[in-house]
């Protein structure tokens, strides 16, 4: 594997060489120790990177699946355009019918406010918002020439929202070159999510064990899987961030017992200003793959410690995991032994290691888009983490404990007894320590690197997003794409492994692949040559 790594990096000019290395790692077995990978730093200026910004992280991934939100882009038309409906987090808009995630707000910035201010404009468009809809909140977002130009969309929506009287409204300063990526976006949509309205409305949800699911979109109805699980367990659900939620679910999030955490990195600042404000813990969860879901299940279970739902919680398990046995035993045959490469996102490439597992098949290279160190290593690197000028660019809000509403959930005895029995609060290992060692782990990987990983290793399959699902698949291997999942899902909890199990079986003993020949491999006068001057 170390081959693999001179192999990658050979072709750089030295110094992107040098930067590059500390971005791949081979995973080796160090001793009560997790090897220490560079993330989360700017991508260098030239290589084709997989990330997207920080106004996508900000607007399209927290904010985009609130159906009763309208949500205002302030700039171009492209950006809009970029966030409409790409995302694929559906929704169950209800009996009140309040839905807007079809629509694109847009101010449609033109050459002349950037010149002479957009401020006018987008307190235009909030009017005009809010006299179509009347909905309970609205949200503004920057993109980029906002910051260039100052527009105050701050002071907008506070002039706005006074004028409104009954409408939340409040922005995000986003600009796409906020942070090095999606990363700093979902920070921020945190912050102010957290600031304006969480915690404003008192009357929740009833429910006997009150949980809140963070992380988890409802991309491909996978939140809707989820909470049909939850729901027969007896849990219910107060506040999903952000998958098919609604603007009283944020509101009222504070009045849950427990908060689960699927995916890390988006999200945990909220798991941690819950808990400092409120007293809610927080425990990492993961519903990609049945057996993490029954452990997931089981984790909520252990934390109430009541008996009846202990016993409910298995009842479930027994009943919904028979199927997927059934599932596995068909195809097991056909993907034992096949191997995966996963680059995706923020924590999607370690928890569908699960499920390729699951199927027999081996991860044999993954990693993240824009991850942190702590999404890699385990949050015990999280003190030691280098603030860099691009990291201290993003606001770190101070939240302290509420007079009145914060409340302890458990004791700390009975904290105690959790923790000694083996329970883990605020805990997430990261990926590199669930990975065989001798295999790659890699951060924010290119063009380049991807073609040469296929190249050298040719994976039974490569999963990632749009960008690369084509230039893979015409070095002949089948390409999942892990965000979108291609129009299919959902893969979380029971039913969707079941649906993965099937889908990957066809495409991994797929044939066409091994009968499709590029051009320039049959007519090798077609392939081009570069000439170093
Ligand atoms: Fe979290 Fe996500 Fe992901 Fe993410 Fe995303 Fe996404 Fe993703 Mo695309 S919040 S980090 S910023 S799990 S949009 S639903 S699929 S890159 S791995
Ligand atoms: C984003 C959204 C994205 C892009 C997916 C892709 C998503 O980062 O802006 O590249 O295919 O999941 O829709 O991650």
């Amino acid at each position: 594997a170390s081959a693999v790594k001179e192999e990658l990096l050979k072709k750089y000019p030295p110094k992107v060489a040098r930067k590059r290395a500390a971005s791949i790692l081979v995973n080796e077995a160090l001793e009560n120790s997790t090897p220490e990978i560079q993330a989360n730093v700017r991508t260098i200026p030239g290589v084709i990177t997989m990330r997207g910004c920080t106004y996508a992280g900000c607007k399209g991934v927290i904010m985009g699946p609130t159906r009763d939100i309208v949500n205002i882009v302030h700039g171009p038309i492209g950006c809009s355009f970029y966030a409409w409906l790409t995302r694929r987090n559906q929704t169950d808009p209800g009996p009140d019918g309040q839905n807007y995630m079809p629509y694109a707000f847009s101010t449609d910035m033109q050459d002349s406010d950037i010149i002479f201010g957009g401020e006018k404009k987008l307190k235009a468009a909030i009017q005009e918002a809010y006299d179509l809809f009347h909905p309970k909140g609205i949200c503004v977002f920057a993109t980029c020439p906002v910051g260039l130009i100052g527009d105050d969309i701050h002071a907008v929506s506070r002039e706005m929202k006074e004028k409104l009287g009954d409408c939340n409204v409040f922005a995000f300063s986003c600009e796409g070159y906020k942070g090095v990526s999606q990363s700093a976006g979902h920070h921020i949509a945190n912050n102010q999510v957290f600031r304006h309205l969480v915690g404003t409305e008192d009357r929740a949800k009833e429910g006997e064990y009150k949980i809140n699911l963070l992380g988890e979109y409802n991309i491909g109805g996978d939140g809707f899987e989820i909470d049909r699980v939850l729901k027969r367990c007896g849990i219910t659900n107060i506040a999903t961030f952000s998958g098919n939620s609604s603007y009283d679910q944020f509101a009222t999030a504070h009045k849950a017992d427990l908060s689960c955490v699927m995916c890390h990195r988006s999200i945990n600042y909220v798991a941690d200003m819950l808990e400092t404000k409120y007293g809610i813990p927080w425990i990492k969860v993961n519903f990609i793959g049945a057996e993490a879901t029954a452990k997931s299940l089981r984790k909520i279970g252990q934390y109430f410690g009541d008996k009846a739902l202990q016993d409910r919680i298995e009842a479930v398990i027994a009943e919904e995991m028979a199927p997927v046995k059934a599932a596995q035993a068909e195809v097991r045959p056909r993907t034992q032994g096949k191997t995966a490469m996963l680059f995706v996102g923020g924590s999607r490439a370690h928890h569908y290691q699960e499920l390729f597992a699951e199927l027999g098949m081996k991860t044999i290279a993954a990693g993240y888009e824009f991850a942190h160190r702590d999404d890699y290593e385990g949050r015990q690197v999280i003190p030691n983490l280098k603030v860099d000028a691009d990291s201290r660019n993003i606001e770190e809000i101070e939240v302290s404990a509420d007079p009145v509403a914060y409340k302890p959930r458990k004791s700390a005895g009975e904290m105690q007894g959790l923790e000694e029995s083996g329970f883990a609060f605020k805990d997430y290992d990261g990926m590199i320590p669930d990975m065989d060692k001798g295999s790659l782990v890699i951060d924010d990987l290119n063009q380049y690197e991807a073609e040469k990983l296929v190249e050298i290793f040719k994976p039974d399959i490569f999963c990632a997003g749009i960008k690369e699902k084509y230039s893979i698949q015409k070095l002949g291997i089948p390409m999942k794409q892990l965000h979108s999942y291609d129009y299919g899902g959902p893969y979380a909890g029971f039913k969707g492994a079941a649906n993965f199990y099937r889908e990957i079986d066809r495409m991994v003993n797929s044939r066409v692949w091994s009968y499709m020949k590029a051009p320039w491999q049959e007519n090798p006068e077609l392939s081009a040559t570069y000439v170093w001057e």
